[in-house]
């Protein structure tokens, strides 16, 4: 008996980049995610199914094994800490940078630095490792607009073409990690089904190995 593997992805950039992965590992979705409400969806292997989530949300279901395997950015890893999952491959997707930005020629702030950021955990460590007091400003999104309405000093967000932050008027002034998409496995699982996931990870392995 094989068994059965769910996998958990997140719609958008991750998905898609994901597909062509998972296609050359016999695992193609039987209809279009974006097309439908639904949200487990079977694949052309009967024994394969993938929940579509949120990014963030990708190591919290393969933690406690509601998925089995699972893809997620390095960034929603360290922040979530994901130390209960294991990490067997770098899928080399959905690149991008962690990066403080301010506006540009900002003045140095006086007195406690404020920074915007969905990342509160990275940006804590970030700012102890440096010996740094600041305040951290939790964000859910647009951070960008945190320096211009003065509610930061700095953010800390994702940096791909930097488009985003040129558009507004801010620059990248700190690099925290160069990111890629990791492919993420329950402890568990990992026993129990470990034919089927290793033969998983080493077909993925060699199609991004093409990939480079
Ligand atoms: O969007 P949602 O709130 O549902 O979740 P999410 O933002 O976590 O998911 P998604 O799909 O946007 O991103 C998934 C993963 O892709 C992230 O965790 C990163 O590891 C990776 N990734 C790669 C990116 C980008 N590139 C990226 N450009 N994630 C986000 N962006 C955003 C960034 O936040 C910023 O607003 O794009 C903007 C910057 O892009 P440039 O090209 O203008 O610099
Ligand atoms: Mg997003």
């Amino acid at each position: 008996m094989t068994a059965r593997l769910r996998i958990a992805l997140s719609k958008g950039r991750i998905l898609d980049e994901t597909l062509p992965l998972l296609k050359s590992a016999g695992i193609e979705l039987l209809e279009e995610p974006s097309k439908s409400r639904k949200l487990i969806f079977p694949t052309s292997n009967p024994n394969v199914d993938i929940v579509i989530i949120r990014a963030t949300d990708v190591p919290t279901f393969v933690e406690h094994g509601a998925a089995d395997v699972g893809v997620a950015g390095k960034d929603v890893l360290m922040e979530h800490g994901a130390r209960g999952v294991y990490e067997p491959l770098d899928l080399n997707i959905s690149r991008c940078k962690l990066m403080v930005a301010a506006k540009k020629a900002a003045p140095e702030a006086d007195g406690r630095l404020r920074v915007a950021t969905k990342f509160v955990n990275i940006t804590k460590q970030y700012y102890a490792e440096k010996g740094e007091q600041v305040e951290i400003i939790k964000l859910y999104g647009s951070m960008e607009l945190a320096p211009l309405v003065g509610l930061a000093d700095k953010i800390v967000d994702i940096v791909d073409t930097g488009n985003t932050l040129r558009a507004n008027g801010l620059e990248p002034t700190e690099l925290i990690a160069t990111i890629s998409s990791r492919l993420i496995v329950n402890k568990a699982s990992m026993k129990m089904k470990h034919g089927v996931l290793q033969r998983l990870i080493d077909q993925l392995a060699l199609a991004v190995d093409n990939n480079r």
